[in-house]
């Protein structure tokens, strides 16, 4: 064997490890002028080919499209309703040299508690003169992974193991605190005068092909719906369900605003959040970071990651009906723009990274725009920009959306725009 090839295999045994997932294939296309042309489905334009024109309209049409994300893509959130019940696992009232109180809640997902439970960490500003608007996002690493701060609680769910020593046999250890820290700049957004809250993604459904069986899916019984349907939830549909119930408990809490309560969702947690606002309508604005595919961006591009690629690398996100679209994006009822639209005429964020050429930007700012003509039937400003704009030149219009330069990533610069995007949106707390 020549010493070029021995230097290979062992430096692709050095990084496959570490490799997140099977991203950026050789095959996938990143040329523009090779993305094809395509028509988009107006969302306007109900199954029998009328095309509305009044408000009063927008709600039926609303039902027939939410009914077809849920049969075709992300599977059908149990229609029965349960009912949380909270225990408080932890409090601190000088959290973050004094600045916020921090608390953990557990969220007995049935009421019950022996049944299905997740954690939330909640941060609330301890200046603060009435109750809160609150940023509620899921997390990748744990709750702890958020802050270095030692009193939160390690995770206990199934996580993906690493090679820095945070996640041995699967579980967390004190070596993840602060591990995603960056992607939460808490002290910025207290001081802005919002609380935080989030949930570690894997009390929902672990991230794996073979998690169904831990997940809150499982555990729920028969309060989750039929089983081994093509329409059945997955992952993605488990996890939007998880960040409503976060809202219920929020909504419990004397110090949280209700009626502002902001929905954040990173990558594969922007597409769930989007799904989540889609079916939620409580949450009064939603934030969708670099989503990509099965997110905000368009599917019918043939550009980065496609539903191909998506369904083979992560079988366990969307329901099996989803797979017939493989190779035919074209024969999809709907596009993204019209999961954007469902959250009309709400605020809603789009964002993209000028590097994250996986997750399409282009894509994704097409999605956005194509939600327009919606957010204008219901009488608001839409998208502000027709073309997509350039680098760090965010759009604040209802819809809002912005390109920063750089990787995958949510970083200070999103958040300065999302604080700024509700401050205006939603009145400054
Ligand atoms: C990638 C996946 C993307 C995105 C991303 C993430 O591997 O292909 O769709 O979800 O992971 O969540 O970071």
């Amino acid at each position: 064997m020549g010493i070029i090839r021995i230097c290979l295999i062992a430096f692709m045994l050095a990084i496959l490890p570490s490799m997140p997932e099977a991203q950026n294939p050789a095959n996938a296309n990143y040329d523009e002028s090779k993305v094809g042309s395509y028509t988009l489905p107006d969302p306007l334009v109900i199954g029998n080919g009328q095309r509305i024109e009044k408000r009063a309209d927008w709600p039926a049409r609303r039902r027939e499209i939410l009914e077809l994300f849920a049969s075709r893509m992300y599977g059908r959130t149990p229609a029965t309703k349960t009912k949380i019940a909270l225990r408080e696992a932890s409090r601190e009232s000088r959290a973050l040299g004094g600045l916020a109180t921090r608390r953990e809640l557990t969220v007995l997902l049935t009421g019950n508690a022996d049944g299905p439970k997740m954690s939330l960490l909640l941060y609330l500003p301890n200046q603060r003169r009435g109750p809160v608007p609150v940023f509620l996002g899921m997390n990748f690493q744990g709750n702890h992974s958020v802050s270095s701060e030692p009193g939160i609680a390690l995770a206990s769910s199934w996580m993906r193991n690493d090679r820095e020593g945070r996640v041995v046999r699967n579980r967390a250890t004190e070596k993840g605190r602060g591990g995603e820290a960056t992607r939460w700049p808490l002290e910025t957004i207290i001081r802005q005068g919002y609380g935080v809250a989030t949930i570690y993604y894997g009390d929902l459904y672990p991230d794996h092909p073979e998690g169904r069986a831990e997940s809150v899916i499982a555990r729920l019984g028969e309060a989750a719906g039929r089983s081994g349907s093509g329409d059945e939830w997955g992952a993605l549909g488990a996890w939007a369900w998880g960040m409503s119930r976060g809202f219920d408990a929020l909504a419990r809490q004397t110090e949280v605003d209700a009626r502002r309560v902001i929905l954040l969702g990173h990558s594969r947690l922007g597409k769930a959040a989007l799904w989540a606002g889609a079916q939620d309508q409580r949450f009064a604005l939603v934030i969708a970071n670099e989503s990509g595919e099965g997110g905000a961006a368009i599917a019918r591009r043939d550009f980065g990651e496609t539903i191909e690629r998506i369904n083979t690398a992560f079988p366990h996100w969307f329901c099996a009906n989803f797979k017939e679209y493989n190779r035919r994006p074209e024969a999809l009822p709907f596009d993204q723009h019209m999961l954007i639209s469902l959250i009309a005429p709400r605020p809603v964020y789009v964002a993209s990274a000028a590097e994250d050429l996986w997750a399409d930007p282009r894509g994704e700012f097409l999605g956005a725009r194509g939600a327009d003509p919606v957010y204008r039937l219901l009488g608001t400003d839409g998208l502000g920009a027709t073309e997509m704009p350039g680098i760090h030149q965010p759009v604040t219009t209802t819809i809002g959306y912005h390109l920063r330069a750089g990787k995958h990533d949510v970083t200070l610069y999103d958040w300065e725009q999302y604080i700024a995007f509700a401050n205006h949106h939603l009145g400054r707390p």
